[in-house]
């Protein structure tokens, strides 16, 4: 064959797996897997306010999901169901109170200066009740971090011996889990993408695929509105 159609049908090649891999992150960046949830806001002298009730699970679970054993984020509604659902609006200038409920064990983090929780109020997170501003890079089962707005923290996780470890999500209460909790404010309009840092997909190459990079388990988008 000859050099020049050689390079022709290199390019074209190039082209193609370009276009393709264009198609593939845009469908992944969009709503793809996951509808939007309102969060309700309250007034509090003027100023709104959103209570943001959060589980991370090791197992999705066949009611929740088609992938019954991907690990996931759910979100809990007005009517207290526990929904598959990451992609949430909010107002704009708005104090976000988060609770995180954590069934999940530890997987460690790759990063240990992911441990240290930034951007929320204070620089400190909640963890069982005790304010922290570090957590064991070891202990971490997910992150929960919105890179656009500087926040990032480590959830950590259930140990490998607790009683009565959650199966299958949703998990009620009465399972072993964490709580950890913070506030942080969100400023302008926009579209921020949320996501989990941890190679928690287990199954997956190097823990970083299928959950990991499908919008609607570890990854989510926040649609702060004016
Ligand atoms: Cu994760």
């Amino acid at each position: 064959m000859r050099v020049g159609v050689k390079l022709v049908l290199v390019a074209a090649v190039v082209v193609a797996a370009g276009v393709m891999i264009g198609f593939y992150v845009s469908n992944l960046t969009t709503l793809a897997g996951s509808p939007a949830y309102s969060l309700p806001v309250q007034n509090v002298n003027g100023h709104p306010v959103v209570n943001l009730e959060i589980q991370t699970v090791a197992a999705v679970g066949p009611q929740l999901s088609r992938n019954p054993d991907w690990v996931s984020y759910l979100v809990r509604n007005t009517s207290g169901q526990w929904k598959r659902e990451t992609v949430w609006s909010l107002p704009a200038n708005a104090t976000v109170h988060v609770t995180i409920y954590n069934f999940d064990g530890a997987s460690g983090l790759r990063n240990p200066f992911l441990a240290r929780p930034q951007g929320m109020a204070g620089n400190r997170i909640m963890v069982d009740g005790k304010p922290t501003d570090a957590v064991d890079p070891n202990e971490a089962s997910h992150t929960f971090a919105v890179p656009a707005l500087g926040i990032i923290l480590a959830i950590p996780g259930v140990a490998d011996d607790a009683k009565d470890q959650c199966g299958y999500a949703p998990c009620p209460m009465s399972n072993a889990h964490r709580t950890i909790k913070f506030t942080f404010h969100t400023t302008t309009p926009g579209h921020f993408r949320w996501q989990c840092f941890v190679p928690c997909a287990a199954g997956w190459i190097d823990g970083f695929g299928g959950p990991m990079q499908t919008i609607g388990y570890m990854d989510g988008f926040l649609n702060v509105k004016a």
